[in-house]
């Protein structure tokens, strides 16, 4: 197989992609959430954090309690990357993303390669840096806007949470926000703004928002996306428009995989830009 051919990559990608052992039959859902993960702790300021490197390989990165359950991601693009050894894994993680989002009958992102992964351990952003669940608007924005984000980009990249479910195993919050989690949809918008949500206690003891059937969920950072009138007008927007949704998460999903990313002429990363930086 010829080094960067990135279809071939994809097209082993979606193969991966139906796992009936696994959540739902699909890899889907946690793919996108490692693309997310790996490149939501970029810090516009200090220029550090970011998918290039793919520093969730380092254990202090790997250890944040946010990225727990992110290593059956990891496992299932593995055998991936031993086919393509010349795709570097911050460019797979990345990749996986955008091809799991496709696949799930969601919007094209744009996705370009170059990142680099040998990037030092030194380098590997502090713990805590994405979001906290159990926090409201202040919160969502402070960690957003650190990336660089506005509140359109917020709420249009929590729509993410079409798809796939809480683990009370991994961040105790059990269950689906949608009844088909493996389909991309704005069905999360519609919901959160039409159904009841009842504040309850789940099996392992945590807070959550459920339906009255305790079949679907929300997060408390969620609900804050209703409570907060600058962020419900997006939510209403996309309820309304599914393919307003698809545009504007289109934009800010290929945006957040590229925080950070900054390439030489040659189409490389530079390997340790928060040091060039400085
Ligand atoms: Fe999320 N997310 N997310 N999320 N997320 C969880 C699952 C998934 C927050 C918390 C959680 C985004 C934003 C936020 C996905 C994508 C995205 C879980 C459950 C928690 C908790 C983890 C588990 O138990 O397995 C919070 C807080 C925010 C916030 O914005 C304030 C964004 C921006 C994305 C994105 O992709 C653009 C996906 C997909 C999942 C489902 C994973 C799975 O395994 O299924």
């Amino acid at each position: 197989m010829a080094a960067g051919d990135y279809n071939a990559v994809r097209e082993a990608i979606k193969k991966t992609i139906p796992q009936s052992s696994y959540d739902d039959g699909s890899a889907g859902p946690v793919l996108v959430r490692l693309a997310w993960h790996a490149s939501g702790t970029y810090d516009k300021k200090s220029g550090t954090g970011g998918s290039n490197g793919a520093t969730m390989r380092y254990k202090l990165e790997a250890s944040d309690e946010a990225n727990n359950g992110l290593e059956y991601a990891q496992k299932f693009l593995e055998p991936i990357k031993q086919q393509f050894p010349w795709i570097s894994y911050a460019d797979l993680w990345t990749l996986a993303g955008v091809v799991a989002v496709e696949y799930m009958s969601g919007p094209k992102v744009d996705w370009k390669p170059g990142r680099v992964d040998d990037v030092d351990e030194q380098y590997v952003p502090p713990n805590g840096r994405l979001p906290d669940a159990t926090q409201g608007q202040d919160h969502i924005r402070s960690i957003f806007y650190r990336m660089g984000f506005n509140d359109q980009e917020i709420v249009a990249l929590s729509g993410a949470h079409n798809l796939g479910r809480c683990h009370a195993d991994r961040s105790g919050f059990e269950g689906p926000w949608v009844p088909n989690p493996t389909r991309f949809s704005n069905t999360y918008f519609k919901l959160l703004l039409h159904s009841q949500w009842y504040k309850r206690k789940n099996r392992v003891g945590v807070e959550q928002y459920n339906d009255e059937d305790n079949e679907l969920m929300m997060l408390p950072t969620d609900m804050a996306l209703l409570k907060d009138p600058k962020f419900r007008v997006w939510v209403e927007k996309y309820a309304e428009d599914k393919d307003l949704f698809y545009r504007d998460f289109a934009a800010a999903f290929g945006k957040l995989l590229e925080l950070g990313v900054i390439r030489g002429p040659e189409g490389k990363a530079f390997r340790q830009y928060a040091r060039a930086k400085l």
